[in-house]
């Protein structure tokens, strides 16, 4: 297969609320975006992801839609969007939006008319159910807590919210739901959009046989026996064949629960599903069974090399993979993936981006990321807006018996509030991202990790994250190359070999704060040496969050 142009191109994140706001109402808008676009062209990105700008009643920050043709307005207008859409498209930036087609909110007018009576036309496009024994049909918990199901006193019945219960779930198995879901879709390709990210895309088809399971801390079981895996692959081919198959587009399905195996299918490289996917299992491993993803662990080293290892390895030559270490459900990946002081934080920064970047797949960078942006010191859940830090705050100090200081720190770690705080565009008091107040609160590190500092700075993050986009522009091995961890058993080195005809590339990071032995094999030797972050080059040591990467030809 040649090469299709999003396995060449570098995604960057945004999220509208959180990016630029224009009009001073502390709310990041479209108009704000659209006067940022230079700032992503000189960073060299070839893509945006936006997250959800539709009309919304925001329970959800935008990923509960009320109208999918129409922009919420506190982002802008219908105008405003083409404006940013042509401009980014001026500047040779694709655009790709957010497809939210699990659920909608329960202010879409589908699910106005659907509660509306038993007979209602639009009452099939949701999953509607008797009580059982007069109780839920099962006992299984949504993701932001409580039951998947809610009572709907007007009709009798319980209709069903795998988030919360203003996003009730729509009911693929009906043929005008995906009729539906294909027609917006075309409106928005035709309007000149680049592709999609679909939400929990893995989702959409369910066991409609509703299993309970066993119950868990807060008393309901857990929701992924509900999946039905292979139904959805029937129903992405069916949209692959009426939409996706008459442009050409991004398509990346967010997939929890994703393996390599079914990632072969989604992501195949036949182009019959979809284009990646977002798998979950590195970003997975430091939950627990006791308190799902609110814990303060750090990965193992050697558990997140297996886990990409796994995904680079399994998918080559089948299907393709996606690359991240963060995005707005995510904390800041230089706070998350290492333990590095302030003194270190901009050399683990640099560290992580060309660990990520310079594997194979479509890197994702998240707004912030590139500056080296990082957790938010929470003191209060009060300071937390997003409904699943209030539900996990009230589960940890009342189901799992946690202080009010242990739930903070979990909060801390985890919280998706974390990624959501404004970008920080300059020291200034409210950091050149509002005149206003803003909807959630500024790092106050702002003073210090901003993008005024560093645009034009070689040495900054920023600059590194701008080297290695430019990399995998100007390298096919980079791209294309194979994929080889070596050192599997080392805690503290991530190294890694690329390879492609006569060409290969060493890549060797130091994960921790220590100085750590490493000799580079021979066949390196007189090698080119890049995405360094120390400016001298070291001999037979990593130095703390060491990386560069070597290549040679003609081996
Ligand atoms: O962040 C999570 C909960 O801890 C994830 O499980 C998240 O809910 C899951 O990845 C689905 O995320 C997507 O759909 C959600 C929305 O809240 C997220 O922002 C979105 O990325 C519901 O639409």
């Amino acid at each position: 297969m040649s090469e299709q142009w999003w396995q060449k191109a570098v995604v960057y994140q945004i999220y509208p609320k959180s990016f630029q706001d224009s009009n001073g109402d502390g709310v990041g808008d479209l108009p704000g975006i659209t006067m940022r676009l230079p700032y992503l062209a000189q960073l060299g990105i070839d893509v945006i992801w936006l997250s959800p700008v539709y009309a919304s009643p925001m329970d959800d920050n935008g990923y509960d839609i009320s109208d999918y043709r129409s922009i919420a307005p506190v982002f802008g207008t219908m105008d405003d969007f083409d404006r940013m859409l042509k401009t980014a498209h001026d500047l040779g930036i694709k655009i790709v939006m957010d497809l939210v087609v699990n659920h909608t909110s329960d202010e879409h007018r589908w699910f106005k008319e659907s509660r509306k009576s038993k007979s209602s036309p639009y009452r099939d496009f949701y999953y509607w159910r008797d009580p059982v024994d007069g109780h839920e049909p099962s006992n299984m918990g949504s993701v932001f807590g409580g039951s998947i199901w809610e009572w709907d006193e007007a009709t009798g019945q319980y209709y069903l919210h795998c988030f919360s219960k203003k996003q009730p779930d729509l009911n693929w198995e009906n043929p005008r739901v995906r009729d539906e879901v294909y027609d917006l879709m075309d409106f928005w390709l035709a309007k000149g959009v680049d592709g999609f990210r679909m939400d929990v895309i893995s989702m959409i088809a369910k066991n409609t046989a509703f299993p309970s399971g066993e119950a868990g801390p807060t008393g309901y079981s857990n929701l992924w026996p509900l999946i039905n895996d292979d139904q959805v692959h029937v129903w992405l081919r069916e949209m692959r064949e009426r939409v996706l198959s008459r442009y050409d587009t991004l398509t990346v399905g967010e997939c929890a629960g994703a393996t390599v195996q079914t990632a072969k299918k989604y992501a195949n490289l036949d182009g019959s599903e979809l284009s990646m996917v977002f798998q979950f299992e590195h970003v997975g491993l430091t939950g627990s069974v006791e308190r799902g993803k609110w814990t303060t662990k750090k990965p193992k080293l050697t558990d997140l090399k297996r886990v990409f290892e796994h995904w680079e390895t399994g998918l080559e030559g089948v299907a393709w993979n996606s690359l991240y270490w963060d995005n707005h459900d995510q904390p800041r990946a230089v706070s998350r993936w290492v333990e590095a002081s302030e003194e270190y934080r901009e050399r683990a920064a640099k560290m992580l981006a060309t660990c990520l970047h310079l594997m194979k797949g479509t890197p994702y960078i998240y707004q912030g990321e590139e500056l080296g942006m990082t957790n938010y010191p929470f003191k209060s859940v009060d300071e937390c807006d997003d409904l699943e830090a209030h539900d996990a705050y009230r589960m940890l100090t009342q189901d799992c018996g946690c202080s009010h200081e242990e739930a903070m720190e979990a909060l801390r770690a985890i919280c998706r509030d974390n990624a959501r705080t404004p970008m920080q565009w300059d020291a200034s008091e409210l950091a050149g991202f509002t005149t206003g107040k803003p909807w959630l609160a500024i790092n106050p590190n702002h003073a210090y990790i901003n993008a005024a500092s560093q645009v034009d700075e070689p040495d900054s993050v920023f600059s590194h994250y701008r080297r290695l986009v430019s990399l995998r522009k100007q390298s096919l091995l980079v791209r294309q190359g194979t994929f080889e961890l070596l050192l599997p058993e080392s805690e503290e080195l991530f190294v890694y070999e690329r390879r492609l005809g006569d060409e290969r590339m060493l890549v060797a990071c130091n994960f921790c704060d220590r100085q750590v032995a490493f000799q580079v094999p021979a066949v390196y030797a007189g090698g080119e040496r890049m995405a360094c972050n120390y400016a001298e080059p070291s001999e037979g040591v990593l130095r703390p969050f060491e990386c560069f990467a070597i290549a040679r030809a003609g081996v």
